[in-house]
Parts: C-alpha cells; sequence; structure tokens
C-alpha cells in the first residue's frame, strides 16, 4: 500500500510479504523505488528522501502492543537502504496500514493503536479516527507542509532519550565544539546536531532550494556530522542517514525557535517528527545554541511551536520536576494513496 504519513510518503509492506533475508530485502526495495538514481525514474520513488520511505509491519507479539514497525530509508541515489533510525512522519500512516490490513480490529469512534518502532525499541501510540469501524481518512486537521485537512492522528513518545545514542547528551556535554561550531548532540527519537544557522553562516531563514543549492554550508556540516558521529556513539556515519542537522535561529512567527533540517544531505521541505521533538528538547538544555536562540513557554506541560521553511510543528511536550522531557505529543494525518502490485 502506498501511504502519506504526515509530510513523507512511501511503501507500507506486511512483514511476510517481504524476503525474511534483510540483503535481499535491500535488494528488493532497492528495485521497487528505482534507486540508485537521482531521479528514481525507474520506480515508486519520488526522487526525493522523504518520499522515498518504507514501513515495514507486523502484528506484535509484545504485551499492550498492537504491531511492530519497522522503518526503512532508501537513498535515492545511493543503493544504501538504512534502518539506522525512526520516521516519525512515516509512523502516522502506520495505525491505519495496520487496520486496513486487518493486523488491529478498529472500534467503533476511535481506535488507539501502540506500536513499538523496532529501530529503536521505544513505543509510540497513535489514535485513529474509525467511525462505523472503518478508518477515515476525513476531517478538518492541518498540518504545515501538506494540502488541505485530513483526519486527526495524534501521536505520543514516551521515553524517547537516548533512542539511538544510549543517552539524551551522548557526550554529557550540553555543547561541544566541533570544527570551530558549538553544538548540541542530542538525541531524544532522532540522533541531530544542532547548531546556531548563523555559526554555519546562514540566517537560518532561506527556503528548501537556496539551502540545498549551498554547497559551501552542505560541504562543512557533513564534515562536522562525520565528526559527530563517532561521538554519539553511532560510529562511522558516512553511509548513514542519522544524525540529521539542525540549524536553529530565533523564531519570526511568534515560534519557540526556527530551524532548517540536513536529513542529512538534503534539506527537510518541513521537519521530522523525532527531529522536532530532539530540537525541541535542545531548547530545554542549559548551555544548548537552541536554548540561547528560543524563546520557551512556562509551565510543566509546554508546547513548543517550531518553526521550519512551510510552516510550523507544534510539539507538546512534558516535564518532570528535574526539568527533563518525559513524553512527547503530536499531530499529523495521513492518507492511504494506493493498494495493488509492485512490479520489481
Ligand atoms: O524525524 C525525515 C520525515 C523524516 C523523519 C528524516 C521524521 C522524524 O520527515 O521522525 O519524520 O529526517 O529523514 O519523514
Amino acid at each position: 500500500m502506498w501511504m502519506r504519513g504526515g509530510t513523507s510518503k512511501g511503501g507500507y509492506f506486511l512483514e511476510g510479504d517481504l524476503p525474511a533475508d534483510p540483503a535481499a530485502r535491500d535488494r528488493l526495495l532497492l528495485r521497487i523505488m528505482g534507486s540508485p538514481d537521482a531521479r528514481q525514474i525507474d520506480g515508486m520513488g519520488g526522487a526525493d528522501p522523504l518520499t522515498s520511505k518504507v514501513a515495514v509491519v507486523s502484528r506484535s507479539a509484545r504485551p499492550g502492543i498492537d504491531v511492530d514497525f519497522l522503518f526503512l530509508q532508501v537513498f535515492v541515489d545511493q543503493a544504501i537502504v538504512t534502518d539506522a533510525q525512526n520516521c516519525g512522519n512515516i509512523l502516522a500512516a502506520v495505525a491505519p496500514f495496520a487496520i486496513e490490513r486487518g493486523l488491529v480490529t478498529p472500534l467503533a469512534g476511535e481506535t488507539q493503536v501502540a506500536i513499538f518502532m523496532v529501530n529503536t525499541g521505544q513505543v509510540a501510540n497513535a489514535t485513529i479516527q474509525t467511525p462505523d469501524g472503518r478508518v477515515s481518512y476525513e476531517g478538518d486537521a492541518r498540518i504545515d507542509g501538506v494540502p488541505g485537512s485530513h483526519a486527526p492522528v495524534p501521536l505520543e513518545f514516551r521515553d524517547t532519550a537516548g533512542s539511538s545514542c544510549g543517552a539524551l547528551l551522548p557526550t554529557g556535554n550540553a555543547a561541544d565544539v566541533i570544527e570551530g561550531v558549538a553544538c548540541t548532540l542530542i538525541d531524544n527519537g532522532m540522533p541531530c546536531i544542532v547548531m546556531a544557522a548563523a555559526d554555519a553562516g546562514i540566517t537560518g531563514y532561506e527556503d528548501r532550494e537556496t539551502l540545498d543549492a549551498h554547497t559551501e554550508l552542505k560541504a562543512r556540516i557533513e564534515a562536522i556530522r562525520l565528526k559527530a558521529g563517532p561521538l554519539m556513539n553511532l560510529g562511522d556515519v558516512t553511509e548513514k542517514s542519522v544524525p540529521k542537522i539542525m540549524l536553529v535561529a530565533p523564531p519570526r512567527d511568534g515560534g519557540a525557535i526556527c530551524v532548517r533540517s540536513f536529513i542529512p544531505h538534503r534539506a527537510h521541505a518541513s521537519i521530522g517528527v523525532l527531529g522536532a521533538v530532539t530540537v525541541a528538547t535542545a531548547c530545554l538544555v542549559d548551555g544548548s545554541p537552541a536554548q540561547a536562540a528560543a524563546t520557551i513557554p512556562p509551565g510543566r506541560r509546554k508546547t513548543l511551536s517550531i518553526e521550519h521553511p512551510t510552516g510550523e510543528m507544534s510539539c507538546l511536550l512534558e516535564t518532570d520536576e528535574a526539568g527533563e522531557v518525559v513524553s512527547a505529543a503530536l499531530l499529523r494525518t495521513a492518507r492511504k494513496l494506493m493498494d495493488g502490485v509492485v512490479f520489481p
């Protein structure tokens, strides 16, 4: 099934329909997407990392969990399929897909689905509109980066700190200086390098096309990323899609912070879900370049509006007495686009 999840889209597969051997599975997925090729002309991919994504879903054997979800990023112009990251946007359509395929029995009204994110071993909860016991994709919810309105898909995450790096701040520091730039190396669901846009030589308010054309900037942040990878317990990240780069600037539209992200070699058209959760969390870290740029609302439960190139994404963060983030909630939407047979 081809689905849009949040501001991304991709192929959703039942685990049992794909080869069990990961190498054979990855070869098949490269073929299905048409990679490696900058245009993905011979496959289903949309010539953009945001449309070259795969969800592998199965019924879960874990207590209290409905389905297991493995996310795979299929690189566009390299023969790489990686499971080294989560994807909160693709996650948004996992529960509708699971209901459509009969893995989860819908209730009348709404259906809550507990999803185990296999990539990092954490749980997300999604609430799906199921009037008359069927998935409804229609509704009034709007998210920036997607035209029109759709049924709301609220997502909730708990305990995502250190998902891939072992700790929220894998170096133990609020900021580390890499290649002369102060960076917060942080993982609250997505490994990220957060730095002031001004320190990277941009304003932080550029559009995606300008950022993607900025080869000097891209070389500079890639040099930082390659050094940060081992410091973040990620090893050599040359062929990995993490860590992501988050270039932050003061908000301009009443939000908490303004972000331009690289994922990691292309600029994001908006921002990733767990990327947004992680950069929002960085805003609460004393001494982080994100905190220096941010306007932070008071209270233990706070909504941080993350401004991005095509609007904003609101993250509802809940903190404990010590100010640590314990949960994050966001609104996404999803849509079923096509159900059929793909010819590899
Ligand atoms: O951070 C793109 C996306 C993402 C990831 C990427 C995402 C997340 O927007 O949870 O959603 O960073 O590769 O699909």
